[in-house]
């Protein structure tokens, strides 16, 4: 049965089509720096936004109209394989990403619960073979069930600690066996509500020895995947585990981990850790940690995880400019955690957001690629920094400064006063012209 009968395969139809179901800037064939945009871009699609959630908010049930949700049970979870892969097929992604109860339902026990997942698992297997799209990431919801209410790795229960590990030790096989590139850790309950009841340490060493024994049973059964952290501050705790990327790079050096992990960055995460996207990108960028990310966009009216499909292209294109530097994701990629308007009820709606999502990352990579070899921002900060490439400045990067010689030096120059103008607005408005001007080429 189709799904999405009145949907035919989405085709790049450029910028002058009116047509809502086709591409007018991603266009999968088409080269930028020698690599199609299809392989640089490696879109994948979330299952639980898309084929699982029905469009719930604190205040409201669902409203999604799905023509899979006249089944329940185990018959609802094949329904939404066979949707989903008429989906990414249509859509033209080449990858998708889901937690263990996105795909199948959890049973009394974790027994049912494990021989609910194979079933669908070895569906999913089926259907991954017949088609071209892979597995970008699984991971482990250990955050939803009352089970996790105090947290999984770092629950005050060790009972819990086994049963969370006993989930992530499930997904990490199941991760091998579908051929997943990546695997993702999102604390959810990792994090504490009030200092007044919580052992801090323990709970911080437990989860460094939780993400420790991952990595060993990924080597015991020879699954190398990309294990990837998602930071995320607030939401659902108070004080999260991994704030943002300089706090979870810490913690993986604390621990020993950081050659074992990258990290999976989301654009909303960043906005509500008080951070722009481009920053969390940037300093993961430059601490060699850029794994993956979670294409999305916040509500900047709103302070919580809206989880919008990316629109906003100043922010695609400064995300791209990072990823771009970063010689690319490797075997990550961009992952729609995004999930449409709770009033866009309708299956069309799916297609409409994902492809507004594809055109914008699609915008944001010529801009950004064109930002870089025009060397914009390149030539004007190294002309910033210049006074580090001679004399003085030199000495204190190559280490040669001490402080008496840095003060021999002062004494020498007199009054310091400003010489150069940052020229912030000059070069926004020069972004401006190139997103404006890049397109038309
Ligand atoms: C929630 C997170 C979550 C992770 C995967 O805010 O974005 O969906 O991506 O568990
Ligand atoms: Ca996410
Ligand atoms: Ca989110």
């Amino acid at each position: 049965m189709a799904y999405f009968e009145n949907v035919n395969k989405i085709q790049y139809e450029g910028a002058k089509s009116n047509n809502p179901f086709a591409f007018k800037f991603y266009n999968p064939e088409e080269k930028i720096n020698g690599k199609t945009m299809e392989e640089f871009l490696r879109f994948g699609v979330a299952y639980w936004h898309t084929f699982t959630a029905g469009g719930t908010d604190p205040f409201g049930s669902a409203t999604a109209i799905r023509n899979w949700d006249k089944y329940t049970g185990m018959d609802l979870a094949k329904a939404r394989v066979e949707a989903a892969f008429e989906f990414f097929g249509k859509l033209g992604v080449p990858y998708f990403c889901f937690h263990d109860v996105d795909i199948a339902p959890e049973g009394d026990t974790l027994a049912e619960s494990n021989k609910n997942q194979d079933t669908i698992v070895a569906m999913i297997k089926d259907y991954m073979k017949d088609s071209e799209v892979k597995l970008l990431w699984n991971t482990a919801n250990n955050f939803t069930n009352p089970r996790f209410v105090h947290g999984a790795a770092s629950s005050n229960n060790a009972d819990v600690f086994a049963y969370a590990a006993a989930k992530v030790k499930k997904q990490l096989e199941i991760g091998k066996e579908l051929g997943g590139e990546n695997f993702v850790f999102w604390g959810g309950r990792e994090g504490y509500e009030s200092l007044l009841n919580t052992d801090l340490k323990l709970e911080q060493d437990n989860l460094g020895r939780f993400f420790q024994l991952a990595v060993d049973y990924a080597k015991e059964i020879g699954f190398d995947a990309q294990f990837l952290i998602e930071p995320k501050p607030k939401e659902p705790t108070t004080h999260q585990y991994d704030f943002d990327v300089a706090t979870t790079i810490g913690f993986l050096r604390t621990y020993g981990l950081e050659n074992d992990f990258k990290l999976n960055i989301e654009a909303n995460h960043a906005t509500l850790a008080g951070h722009t996207f481009e920053h969390e990108l940037r300093w993961a960028r430059i601490n060699g940690m850029l794994g993956s990310v979670d294409a999305n966009q916040g509500d900047p009216l709103l302070g919580w995880d809206t989880d919008e499909f990316p629109t906003d292209l100043y922010s695609t294109t400064l995300a791209m400019y990072e990823i771009i530097k970063n010689g690319g994701l490797g075997t990550g990629g961009l992952n729609f955690d995004a999930k449409i308007r709770r009033g866009s009820f309708e299956q069309d709606d799916l297609f409409h957001a994902h492809i507004a999502g594809m055109d914008a990352f699609a915008i944001g990579t010529k801009v950004a690629n064109k930002l870089i070899e025009d060397k914009v921002f390149d030539s004007f900060v190294e002309e910033r920094y210049a006074s580090y490439t001679t004399g003085i400045g030199k000495d204190i990067v190559d280490g040669k400064a001490t402080f008496t010689s840095l003060e021999d030096h002062a004494l020498k120059i007199g009054e310091v006063t400003p010489n150069k103008s940052g020229r912030v607005e000059s070069i926004k408005a020069t972004i401006n012209k190139y997103l404006v001007t890049s397109l038309a080429e």
